[in-house]
This record gives structure tokens, sequence and C-alpha cells, in this order.
């Protein structure tokens, strides 16, 4: 049932963290993947912004253009029904919400609930129309390699180091064959934030899996781990190496370079005169509201 909304109503700064709490209490569950939905809410949040070009400035997460076909099909999105769907009942109880901050927002919350950095967000963007969807093929192919992940992240804007941050949300979730065919986790620990995919991309053999799917690694010791042919490149390439071992160094500064990256991430697209505040807010974790 929706909520009726007041045709003056403001949302403040603690509206936005009721929807935060709300995200956040539906985030663990027993029934889905490794436990928790925060990585599929995750690559929502990128997917959704990630289509943005900086030259024709179109794409981003201003719009929230995947609720449409054929965005909503295109093959980088398979299985993010599930990410969307999730969303829905959060939608009708906070009926005043975007889909763009609601989709961001929960990508914010799911990082944040599980033990990840603060990632400065606000609110702002509009649901915009059918044909404000971009083209398909704007999201990276994890078949492919350096340049290819280069051509994709620089037409976002950001640089080598950006990406490699950006990189390290890899230590959530995995893989499912039937959604882009690639098989299992990227880490022994999805469901936490750490920066164990950079020790883990610097520490273990890896070597290419032997089966029928698509061109995966995996690592020798265990043979449960996996990389896609992407994330290998980021230690195939010297430039892009050196930030995998600053980061495997280094969690806080991870962390650090995470938060700023996937926060501007998160507002690629958005007019800044649409924000609803100048600066971007840190919003508080269940566990800081109930200390
Ligand atoms: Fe990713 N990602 N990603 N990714 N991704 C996949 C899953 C996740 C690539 C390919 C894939 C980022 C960058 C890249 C997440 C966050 C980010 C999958 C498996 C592929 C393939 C999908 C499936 O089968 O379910 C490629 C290629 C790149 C860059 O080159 C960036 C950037 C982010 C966020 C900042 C998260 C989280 C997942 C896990 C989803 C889940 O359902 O568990």
């Amino acid at each position: 049932q929706a909520a009726k909304v007041p045709a003056n109503f403001t949302p403040t700064k603690a509206d936005y963290q009721k929807v935060y709490n709300k995200i956040s209490s539906i985030l663990e569950t027993d029934n889905y993947d490794d436990g928790s939905y925060a990585p599929v809410l995750v690559r929502l949040a990128w997917h959704a912004s990630g289509t943005y070009d900086k030259e024709s400035k179109t794409g981003g997460s201003n719009y929230a253009t995947m609720r449409f076909a054929p965005e909503s099909l295109h093959g980088a999105n398979n299985g993010l029904n599930v990410a969307r769907t999730l969303l829905e009942p959060i939608k009708k109880e906070f009926s005043w919400i975007s889909y763009g901050d609601l989709w961001t927002l929960a990508g914010v919350a799911a990082v944040q609930e599980i033990q990840g950095p603060k990632i400065p967000w606000r609110p702002g963007r509009v649901d915009g129309f059918e044909n404000d969807v971009t083209p398909d093929g704007r999201l990276p192919d994890a078949a492919q390699g350096q340049d290819h992940i280069r051509k994709i992240f620089y037409r976002m804007g950001f640089n080598d180091q950006e990406i490699v941050a950006l990189s390290g949300a890899h230590a959530l979730g995995r893989c499912h064959t039937d959604r882009s065919g690639f098989e299992g986790p990227w880490t022994f620990s999805p469901t936490t934030f750490t920066n164990d995919y950079y020790t883990l991309l610097v520490n273990e053999k890896w070597s290419w899996r032997k089966w029928n799917g698509p061109k995966q690694y995996e690592d020798t010791k265990t043979k449960t781990l996996m990389m896609l042919p992407t994330d290998y490149s980021l230690i195939q390439d010297k430039k892009f190496r050196e930030w995998v071992t600053k980061y495997a160094k280094s969690q806080d500064l991870f962390f650090q370079d995470f938060s700023k990256a996937f926060s501007t991430l998160l507002e690629l697209g958005v007019p800044p005169a649409q924000f609803a505040s100048p600066e971007p807010w840190l919003l508080s974790t269940v566990d800081e509201q109930s200390s």
C-alpha cells in the first residue's frame, strides 16, 4: 500500500536515513546466495551509474533507465531484476524517493552495513523515460583485458587508480552461470567488505579453469575462487598492478579511495543543480544509531 505523500513534502536527511535503515533491514537472508543481498545491490547501483558517457553527458544514475527495456535486458544487467524487485516494496513504502536515489542509496547501505567505508551520498536524481535509455555495450565485458576496461572507465571520467579502486568491489558476491556465464566468488568472505580481492590477486597463483564455461581463472590452491579476465588484467598491466599492490598492503587506503570513487560513480549523469544538498551526506550505519 503506497503511503500518501503531501504535495509539499520535502524529504530531509532524516527521511533518507529511514529509507537507508529499511534497506539495511532486508540485506540479510537465509535463502539467497551467501546470505546477503548486499552484493547484488552494489552491482545494481554500479550498473545504474556506469552507463555514463562524459562526452555526450548521457547515461548515469539520474534517470534510472534500467527500469525499461531494452536496458533491463542488456546482457550485462542479467540478474539485476533480483535487486530491483527486492527494492520495490521499499519504493512503495517511501513513494517520494526516485528510483535513481533508491538504487544508489541501496548501494551505499549495502557497502556500509557489511563493514565497508562510509560512502558520501546525496539525493536529487529524477525518474526519466524510456527514451533516456543508453545503447548496449557501455558496461565492461569481463572476457576482455586492460585496454577495454581503460576505454570503458575513461569514458565515465575515471583514471587508472580509480579503476583499480572500484574493482575491489569484487571482494563481494559471486558470478552466476545463469547470469554472466561465469561461476564462483572472488574471495572467501563474499558478504564482508575487505581488501581481500587485492591480497588474493597478488598472493595466490591463478590459472585458467578447465571447464566448458567462459574463460576464467581459478586459484590453483583451493580451486574455489575465481578471477575474470578483466580482474586478472589488473596484475598483468604494470600501472594497474602498482595500485593493486598498494591496496593489498593497506585496507585503509583502499577504503579511502573506494569511498571517493564509488561516491563519484553514483553521481555520474546527475546535473549538480538537481542535488538536494551542496555537499554529499554521510548516513549512519544501523550499529552507529543503536550505540
Ligand atoms: Fe562486477 N561483475 N564487474 N563490478 N560486480 C560481476 C559481479 C559483481 C565486471 C563483471 C562482473 C565492477 C566492475 C566490473 C560487482 C561490483 C562491481 C559479474 C558476475 C561480472 C561478470 C555477474 C553474475 O554472474 O552474477 C567487470 C568486467 C568489471 C570491470 O571491468 C565494479 C566497478 C563494481 C562496483 C563498484 C559486484 C558487487 C558483483 C557481485 C554481484 C552478485 O550478485 O553477487
